[in-house]
Order: C-alpha cells, then structure tokens, then sequence
C-alpha cells in the first residue's frame, strides 16, 4: 500500500469461538471476529449497547495528522464485544513499502507495566509478597530507604529518580549505546541510586522506569524464575497471546513484525530504524512485544476479572491523578484516562524507540483498542495518537452533560474534556517526548 493510503477492514460477526470459550471463564476473552463480510454468524454476538459507535471517519482523520507530523505509519484496531475493527494507515516497512498491518508484532513500551502489574498481583494474591511490605523485606539491602513499599512501586510513588531521564538525554546517541547492551537489574537501579530520591516514599506521583526494573527483580527473588517464564506461565499461555514475546535480551522481534522509526532530535535529519534492540535498559519496565489482538485481549480480560481476583483488581483501580488535567489517573501499573463523551477507560500507553503506542479498555472490558504509531521523540504524534482513543471509544455521539459515571474517578472529574494538550508524564525533568 502506498504510504498516506489508508486500509480499513472492519468486521461484524460472532464467532463460534465464543461458544467454545463462555464455558472456559479462564479463557473467555473476547472472541476475535472471523471476517465474514459483514454477515453475522453467531448467535452470541454482543454489542456493549452502552457505548456510542466508533467514529471511523474521526479516526482516519486522527491517522492522517499522525502521518503529517512524521509517522511512516499507524493502526488501531478496536474490538467491541464480537466485532473487530482494523483500521491502518501507512506502512510497517519504509524499506520496503510494506503496508501497515493490525496483525503485525511491535514494541509495547511500558504497556509491560501492566503485565509486571498481573504477575505481582497474583503473588500477593498466592500470599507471597504483601503490598505494602518494604521492598528491602524481599531484596534486603536493594533500596536506600526500607520504608519504599511494594505498593509505592506501582504507584510510581518511591521517589526513585528514573535513570532513563540520564541515558536518553541526546535521543539518538544515547539509544545508540544502549541498544545492543544487556543490563542486570542490579545495574540499573544503582544509575537510579546515583542520584537522590525525587521525593519521600508515597509522597509524589513520579513516573520512573526504576520501580518497575526493582518489580522484576521482585517477581524473580520470589518466584526464583525469569519474569518471562512467569509472563508466560500467568498471562500468555492462559490467554492465548500467540504474538506476546518476552525475548530480553534477544534484540529481534520474532516473526512479522512493524520496524519502528526514531526521530532524531535534530530538525529535518532522516529516521532511524530502531527496531532491532536489546530493550535491556527496560526489561520489566517495557521489553515485551505484542499486538493489537493481544493487547484487546489481555486488557479485556483484565478488566473482564479473568486475571486477577475482584479484591486484587480493585486494588490496581485505586487511581490517584498523575497529571493536573483531572481526566489522567493512574492505579497500580495501569492508567486511567476520562474521555470527552463521559467515560474512563483504563490500560496502559508505552514509548519505545520507534513505537508509541496506547492499549485501553472499558470498565467492563468489552470494547477494547490498541494503536499504535511506528515513531517516538515526537511528542506531537503522540499526542495526535491519543485522540484514536476519542474515535474509538466516544464515536459520533454528543458528549453528555453529566461527568463520567463508569470509572472509579467520576466525582473527580467533573470536567472531562482535557484542559491542556497531551504529553505523556514521561521524564518530567528532560524535554523527552
Ligand atoms: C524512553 C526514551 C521512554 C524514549 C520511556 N519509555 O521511558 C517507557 C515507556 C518504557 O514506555 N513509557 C511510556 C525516546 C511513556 C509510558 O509509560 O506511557 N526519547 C523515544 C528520547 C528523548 O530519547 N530524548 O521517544 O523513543
């Protein structure tokens, strides 16, 4: 397809699948729609009647904004109880003009938060680690101060400097030295300790990529396995997230894959592939790869009460604001953004080099998008990149009068439309897009 072209398959089906999974409540994820043009096969098909329309013509509008401001290509894919939408823009492969493609695996970023977030959960669950212990009561003597919980960690309230703000101060450079290096997480967290903590534990909401290097060390202390085999073991293999990869410190992505472009920060100077890289200096921070499907998937399910107990999802819904909009929360590894139709939805965004990407889901998990963008260090298209959230979940309809009724955060935000343009609380210290 040729780049600025855009591709759009949307399906409305049921599939016999969602016969076969309601009586599997451990695999009951929504069902992927089997395309059938247009024809309804099933006799389940559920449509979250609640939820306005998907405005595609909005979203095609959002994908040609994200092109214009430097974007090779973009997608998002949307699923609605059964029926599936996969919207493209663009390509995956300006080598080889290879169109964009919703099957195609690429770098989730700190979409892996939340999947950290599941696996550590579920040891609080077993009984293995309790949520507001001290970390240093499991990793004795990793942190400076034994009174950082487990809790300050997915809350991004440790004060932990995020070393990350360090390395990739000179955006190219500094992904240059990282990209084929591989990292203990011990490493890691002594750049963080190099520099003072930001605040006292549980103070301030500071997003850094530390607490959640210091959350896999914990998942393995206590599990005494790589967090990937717990990835696997927890999440991938129960849901069936057949393009969800753990592969650190392999620096390829298996199979088809979307190659993601790095702006440089010098104006007008040319792309550079970043799709090969250890993503070492992210680990558990945000080394997994995945797709759109399994990102519905995993996010549905989540919210859906299929990975985690009720108790132990409520707790991951405690949001605090992390920004001063009054529409962006966010819980234990999970954010929560306030649409301008009056609902919250809930997942996770991610940026790593060459891929911005953003996985949210409803309350209920029952309609679900992923989009993503094979660009990073333009804050702009990131920005741009969110409103594929507006299209897809808020669609045509007028935004009610009355503030957000589905989210744990409604009385707070009585205002729902966001006051100030979007950048993610990314490095909050360095002009990191
Ligand atoms: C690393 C550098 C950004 C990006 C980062 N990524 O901290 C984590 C993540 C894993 O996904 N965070 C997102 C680089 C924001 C989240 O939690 O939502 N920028 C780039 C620079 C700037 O190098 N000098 O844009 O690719």
């Amino acid at each position: 397809m040729v780049q600025g072209k855009f591709g759009r398959r949307a399906a409305m089906s049921a599939s016999v699948l969602a016969l076969a999974v309601a009586s599997v409540p451990a695999l009951a994820a929504p069902s992927e729609a089997r395309t059938t043009a247009g024809t309804e096969v099933g006799i389940t098909a559920r449509q979250d009647d609640a939820l306005p329309k998907p405005d595609l013509d909005a979203l095609h509008k959002v994908f040609a904004q994200v092109m214009a401001g430097g974007a090779p290509g973009v997608m998002t894919r949307i699923d609605n109880g059964n029926t599936v939408y996969r919207e493209t823009a663009g390509v995956a492969d300006r080598a080889n003009g290879q169109a964009m493609n919703t099957d195609a695996r690429f770098r989730i970023g700190s979409i892996t938060k939340s999947f950290s977030t599941v696996v550590l959960l579920q040891l609080v669950q077993e009984g293995k680690i309790a949520l507001d212990a001290p970390v240093n009561q499991y990793l004795p003597g990793l942190l400076p101060d034994s009174t950082i919980t487990v809790r300050h960690l997915l809350t991004h309230r440790s004060g932990l400097w995020d070393y990350t703000n360090d390395m990739f101060a000179n955006t190219v450079p500094g992904f240059e030295a990282v990209r084929n290096k591989v990292f203990t997480y011990q490493e890691l967290v002594n750049l963080s300790l190099a520099h003072p903590r930001t605040a006292k534990p549980g103070a301030a909401y500071q997003y850094s990529n530390t607490n959640f290097v210091v959350v896999g060390a914990l998942i393995e202390k206590v599990t005494g396995n790589p967090v990937g085999a717990e990835y696997q073991r927890r999440i991938i293999t129960p849901l069936q997230l057949n393009n969800t990869f753990y592969v650190h410190p392999s620096a390829t992505i298996p199979g088809r894959h979307i190659k993601g472009y790095l702006t440089p920060d010098e104006a007008g100077a040319p792309l550079v592939d970043s799709t090969d890289q250890t993503v070492s200096w992210a680990q558990s921070a945000g080394a997994m790869v995945s797709n759109p499907r399994d990102l519905n998937r995993f996010f549905s399910s989540l919210l859906g009460g299929r990975l985690l107990s009720s108790g132990m999802l409520t707790e991951m819904l405690k949001m605090t604001p992390s920004d001063d909009t009054g529409t962006r929360f966010y819980g234990l590894g999970l954010r929560q953004r306030d649409l301008s139709c009056g609902i919250s939805v809930y997942g996770h965004t991610g940026t790593v080099q060459g891929f911005y990407s953003y996985a949210f889901t409803t309350r209920d998990g029952r309609r679900s998008v992923s989009s993503m963008a094979n660009t990073s260090n333009n804050g702009n298209v990131n920005t741009i990149l969110g409103n594929t959230l507006e299209a897809a979940f808020c669609g045509k309809a007028p935004a009610p009068k009355t503030p957000a009724t589905q989210g744990p955060s409604s009385k707070r935000s009585a205002a729902a439309t966001p006051k100030a343009p979007f950048y993610e609380d990314i490095a909050p210290n360095v002009a990191r897009h």
